[in-house]
């Protein structure tokens, strides 16, 4: 970031310039973690796509390289689309990704098909030269397939009979599917008779990703992994709704079936990994650490003008190491990786802060727009929170009704960032405790309403809500700001939220940070915590 450029981030993956969407063939090989990404390399809005290339040590740090691959073949001369890496063996680290292309043999004219690609050199630890086999196509659509909606292949397992096992995302009628294929040297696929999953009346299932999960415990397991004390996760990318969404389940993999854990969360294909922005992500086994790695695409708020403009378009979220939820078993926690903490600086630590009715308190001895804050608010006195009945279907409209700066009973209450000192710009992340049907829910919000002096901006707000059981007796929120994008992470990693904000007051070090209670009702915090961040090196 700088003056002319205050959008820029310090600690969030971006390209010099131009546009970047989706992440692909997230692995970690040799001691570096890699990095691909949708990007067009000659403006800042989409098209020309290509997979740009970035390595590191600690995903904090990245070093762009040259492009890993482009637009040069008959099968992908319109773009280079989304697919994933598998490392096969030892010293074989490959990639699938989507072909993009015009071809006369087409029903459609327009095809999708995928192709492989595999490293010139793989003993080069940075893997920066990568080669488009022969045998390309490896596969086109299916006949009972539209050949647009065929796209997007998965990282590759081992089945229980030893063949690779690889999805694909696709369409059929009005049904979301994720097309199941086999193939014994990685090269020859064929279809499996039927999909993994699908599920009807869902648009467009882009970017599936398919991995194993410890029941218990938060590291991660290599993809092939399956059998006792594993479970699944299956997540799709909705090209009508721009969520990503998952189900927690098992993979039996003798019979090639995906059973959801709960039938009725399956129905609307699942929860949310975010309730904000955040599209087409990936996961990987970080064999270094044990753990899995979540990364999603973070687009803009702001128009594509303004994007011409700045010269650029997008951000990759910070990476999420993820975990089985072990109260429920049937979702997830998400919590930003360790590696986040060496960028600390200078903090500030709070106790035991009564907020009054209506306060609002400058947090002072941090100020700025690269920021993490811990904060942890004592329960309330439960018997005053009104009666609302709020689910998965109208959370975010009651989050956009309610706004931070409402006057309700146990709440609104939270942070406000990337705040003006005449408070005119704010990013209110909040808490709104309510007595729901089945008990207390408690509204996580992100109002984005007043981000912004600016116009033509989607100020759109996010929400979702966490149950709050009977031995729960406080709310957390961490927050991680950094200069336009703020990514809130409730009751350590049950409900995420990221949002993208263009102040123009609330600037360079012209950021402030508040605590806030809009309820009638006091509540106290217990701890806040909250520390400048340092810049993370991207060249
Ligand atoms: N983006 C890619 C596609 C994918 C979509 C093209 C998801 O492969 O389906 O840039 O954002």
């Amino acid at each position: 970031a700088s003056q002319s450029q205050p959008y820029r981030t310090g600690f969030h993956f971006q390209p010099t310039k131009n546009w970047m969407n989706d992440p692909n063939g997230l692995m970690f090989y040799k001691g570096y973690y890699h990095l691909f990404y949708q990007w067009n390399p000659y403006a800042a809005v989409w098209g020309n796509i290509t997979w740009g290339h970035a390595v590191s040590t600690d995903m904090l740090n990245w070093r762009i390289l040259q492009l890993a691959l482009v637009p040069d073949q008959w099968y992908d001369l319109y773009g280079c689309w989304s697919g994933s890496a598998t490392i096969i063996g030892p010293d074989k680290p490959v990639l699938l990704y989507t072909g993009w292309s015009n071809v006369s043999f087409s029903r459609d004219n327009q095809v999708q098909m995928q192709a492989m690609a595999v490293p010139e050199n793989s003993s080069d630890p940075l893997l920066e030269k990568w080669r488009k086999i022969e045998e390309n196509p490896i596969l086109v659509a299916p006949t009972d397939i539209n050949s647009t909606k065929f796209r997007d292949p998965t990282e590759a397992w081992i089945a229980s009979d030893g063949k690779w096992r690889m999805l694909i995302g696709a369409k059929r009628k009005n049904r979301g599917l994720a097309l199941l294929y086999k193939s014994s040297d990685f090269v020859h696929w064929e279809q499996a008779k039927h999909p993994l999953h699908s599920v009807p009346r869902t648009g467009m299932w882009e970017c599936p990703d398919l991995y194993p999960i410890l029941v218990a415990g938060k590291n991660g397991i290599e993809t092939s992994a399956n059998g006792h004390g594993v479970m699944h996760v299956l997540k799709v990318s909705l090209d009508d709704t721009k969520h990503d969404y998952y189900t927690v389940g098992t993979y039996v993999s003798d019979t090639d079936s995906f059973l959801p854990a709960n039938a009725a969360l399956d129905a609307g294909i699942g929860l949310q990994y975010d309730y904000g922005k955040f599209y087409a992500s990936k996961t990987f086994y970080d064999s270094g650490k044990g753990r899995r790695i979540l990364i999603g695409w973070v687009n803009e708020s702001s128009s594509s003008e303004n994007d011409i403009g700045k010269g650029w378009s997008s951000l990759q979220g910070f990476p999420r190491q993820v975990w089985l939820d072990g109260d429920t078993k049937n979702s997830l926690l998400q919590w930003p990786i360790e590696e986040i903490e060496s960028l600390r600086r200078k903090s500030v630590s709070l106790s035991n802060v009564p907020l009054k009715a209506g306060s609002l308190v400058e947090v002072r001895g941090v100020e700025g727009t690269q920021l993490d804050v811990e904060v942890e608010f004592d329960l309330p006195r439960m018997d005053l929170a009104e009666a609302l009945n709020v689910d998965a279907s109208n959370v975010q409209v009651t989050c956009s009704n309610l706004g931070a700066s409402r006057h309700g009973a146990l709440g609104p209450f939270g942070l406000l960032v990337l705040a003006s000192d005449d408070h005119v710009e704010q990013t209110a992340l909040f808490f709104y405790i309510v007595a729901s049907e089945h008990g207390w829910k408690a509204l996580v919000c992100s109002d984005q309403s007043r981000s912004s002096l600016a116009r033509d901006l989607d100020k759109t707000s996010y929400g979702s809500y966490v149950s709050i059981s009977q031995r729960e007796t406080s709310l957390r929120l961490r927050v991680l700001v950094d200069h336009s994008i703020v990514e809130s992470f409730a009751q350590g990693g049950k409900v995420c939220i990221t949002s993208r904000v263009y102040p123009t007051k609330a600037i360079n070090n012209k950021a402030h940070l508040y605590l806030f209670n809009n309820g009638t009702a006091s509540v106290q915090v217990r701890n806040l915590l909250a520390w400048e961040m340092a810049s993370a090196k991207i060249d």
